[in-house]
């Protein structure tokens, strides 16, 4: 395994020097180092032996079609692109790992008795247009005229970016419906701190909590910022500290609730001009649906109050709502007896994180290995997961692999 693990580590760092920005990592929907990104690992899956496509999205596949290949493919992969200032492993681990437990296979002489797909979805981040999984979703025919009608920062659609920034060229389209593909398993850190604490290499996936992505937009008046008296103003920008203060009390009050305010955005943006508008995103999270739902709705009233009280107009627009997905029992089963071989321990643990599983959840049973990250840190430059709990992660999926009968 070490010259595989070896070149696992290489490609991870390769791959983290491909970025849209000089001085720290971000590659996004349809970007230029997405393609690069896109173009390296269809470059990597032919040297396995597998057959390669790209979809206009920028999503990449590659096939290995096993002794059987007409069987019903395993679905295998994780997202290329990433968060901004990102790590190196979000993502880009489930793609390297991928290819080292198949360079593993080749070089014991095994072949699969069913086809492997490895698959390079381009969005999962959602950081150009706040929707997430566009590239999982958009092989399982779920992009919807909602989602092509989301915004860039530039005003730009999804629907209009995928039809002038596309991959057209020798593009393929491929589509997952339910029934076709016998399971869906990825591999990623697990930007927690559970496996850390019992002090675990990797750890399988029980499920993967729900989430609502939202824009916040709130309107007063712009006015000067000399002349106005205070009582007179309807300042959008302490409205939205209201809420954004309101937002993380109300996490802080409601365990299991997680709260996140990323991105804030005032126009006219001017420093002596009385902000006009100001908008937000909301992130919000439960590992139980109705709660989420529930208190996100107690945050609503007191944002709508807020915002009434101040003659203010809110838009509270949710832009993308995903519930909890538990993995399946089968898969789940087989990746703990995986892992149990391999490190003695059946652990099992939820994700606060979101992956491309829950849009690929809706047409195959999925699965997922979590590999331990350094003090659970992610999406930071300082992520980190060490070779020998990456090895670790690749031989649980090597015995994944070698499990499943035809
Ligand atoms: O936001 C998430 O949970 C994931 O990193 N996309
Ligand atoms: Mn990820
Ligand atoms: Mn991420």
């Amino acid at each position: 395994m070490g010259q595989i693990l070896r070149r696992a580590v290489e490609r991870l760092d390769c791959l983290g020097r491909i970025s849209d920005h000089p001085h720290h990592l971000v590659r996004t929907y349809l970007s230029p180092a997405n393609r690069q990104a896109a173009e390296c690992l269809l470059g990597w899956m032919a040297e396995v032996g597998m057959q390669t496509q790209h979809a206009s999205d920028g999503t990449v596949r590659g096939i290995l079609p096993g002794a059987a290949p007409e069987a019903r493919p395993l679905l295998l992969g994780s997202h290329l692109d990433t968060v901004i200032n990102a790590g190196k492993y979000d993502g880009a681990l489930g793609l390297t790992a991928v290819l080292a437990a198949l360079e593993e296979l080749r070089d014991l002489g095994m072949q699969l008795p069913f086809p492997v797909h490895l698959l390079g979805f381009s969005d999962e981040e959602g950081v150009r247009f706040q929707t997430t999984y566009l590239g999982s979703r958009g092989v399982t025919g779920q992009l919807d005229l909602e989602t092509a009608a989301q915004l860039d920062a530039a005003g730009q659609s999804q629907g209009i970016v995928l039809a002038t920034e596309g991959w057209h060229d020798g593009a393929a389209s491929f589509c997952y419906d339910e029934g076709n593909v016998r399971g869906y398993v990825e591999l990623h850190i697990e930007q927690g701190r559970v496996l850390e604490e019992f002090d675990e290499a990797a750890g399988v996936v029980s499920g993967i909590n729900g989430q609502s992505r939202l824009l916040v937009t709130l309107t007063g008046q712009a006015d000067h910022a000399g002349t106005t008296p205070m009582e007179l103003r309807r300042d959008s920008l302490p409205a939205a500290a209201e809420a954004i203060l309101a937002t993380e009390k109300l996490a802080r009050e409601h365990p299991g609730l997680m709260a996140t305010v990323g991105k804030i955005e005032v126009l006219p943006g001017s420093s002596n001009s009385i902000p006009q508008m100001t908008s937000f995103t909301l992130d919000v999270r439960h590992p139980v649906d109705t709660e989420r739902v529930r208190l996100l709705k107690v945050l609503e009233d007191a944002v709508r109050k807020t915002t009434a009280t101040r003659g203010l107009k809110l838009d509270w627009q949710l832009v993308q709502e995903n519930n909890a997905v538990i993995c399946d029992a089968g898969l789940t089963g087989n990746l703990c007896d995986a892992l149990e071989r391999v490190t003695g321990s059946r652990r099992q643990l939820a994700s606060g994180a979101g992956h491309d599983g829950v849009a690929i959840a809706k047409v195959a049973p999925i699965g997922m290995i979590f590999v331990r990250c350094r003090s659970g840190l992610s999406h930071h430059p300082d992520e980190y997961a060490a070779p020998a709990d990456i090895g670790v992660g690749i031989r649980v999926l090597v015995e994944f692999l070698k499990s499943l009968p035809r």
